[in-house]
């Protein structure tokens, strides 16, 4: 059975757990992270010496990196329509994946501590106004693209929106006063009434 150490509340977590369930795969979830500890344990930095979660454990075999273990489940246990047989929708897929790590999680992973994590004491209003203007841009491209289409690669959830769409969820409740972007809201809306989505990703925040 698959096994994933990480606390339900971290979004690179949700990429995982929302995939699981929409697989109907059976997996048992750890807390770790957070207010459980544990990811600096000698025992946990042996399987990941960064110390962060999720950790995936398959038997014996150990693999991290959220987005490497959404695909390392997806070659192993999924496959078609997740991972899209034709080349060309995953190399798209693949596409928003890395825009999401490389591109719009700085600018949200702002947004999250300064709303979530800071005090009234403590709290950088002018980063968080930046991050909120960044993060504002680059919803707006993605915006556009999914004018003429419901997901981010075509006409079928995939792989492609599982980044961007744990992330949808914090920007949709966050920022509830951003740009208004029709078509992005649209696509949340496709994906907040799955059940695999509001029982992994639609968590209080902490
Ligand atoms: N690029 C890594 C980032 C992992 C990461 O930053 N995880 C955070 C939670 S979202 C973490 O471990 N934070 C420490 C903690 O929760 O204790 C991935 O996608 O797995």
């Amino acid at each position: 059975m698959l096994r994933v150490l990480g606390r339900a509340t971290s979004v690179n977590v949700q990429k995982v757990m929302w995939l699981i369930d929409e697989l109907g795969l059976e997996a048992e979830r750890v807390d770790v992270g957070g207010k459980y500890g544990g990811n600096q344990d000698p025992a946990y930095l042996a399987k990941n010496p960064m110390g962060l979660i999720p950790v995936l454990e398959d038997g014996d075999y150990v693999v991290w990196e959220s987005q490497a273990i959404v695909r390392y489940i997806l070659e192993a246990y999924g496959g078609d329509p997740w991972l899209p047989a034709d080349v060309k929708a995953r190399g798209q897929a693949h596409q928003w994946m890395d825009w999401y790590l490389t591109t719009l999680h700085p600018p949200m992973t702002v947004i999250y501590f300064q709303m979530i994590r800071a005090t009234d004491a403590n709290r950088n209003e002018k980063a968080l106004a930046e991050a909120k203007e960044k993060a504002g841009q680059l919803w707006s491209v993605l915006d556009t693209h999914l004018a003429d289409k419901p997901f981010l690669t075509g006409n079928t959830l995939n792989m492609g929106d599982i980044p961007c769409g744990c992330s949808a969820y914090r920007w949709h409740t966050l920022v509830p006063d951003g740009p208004d972007l029709p078509n992005l809201k649209a696509w949340w809306d496709r994906l907040n009434v799955r059940p695999a989505y509001k029982k992994n990703v639609m968590l209080p925040f902490e």
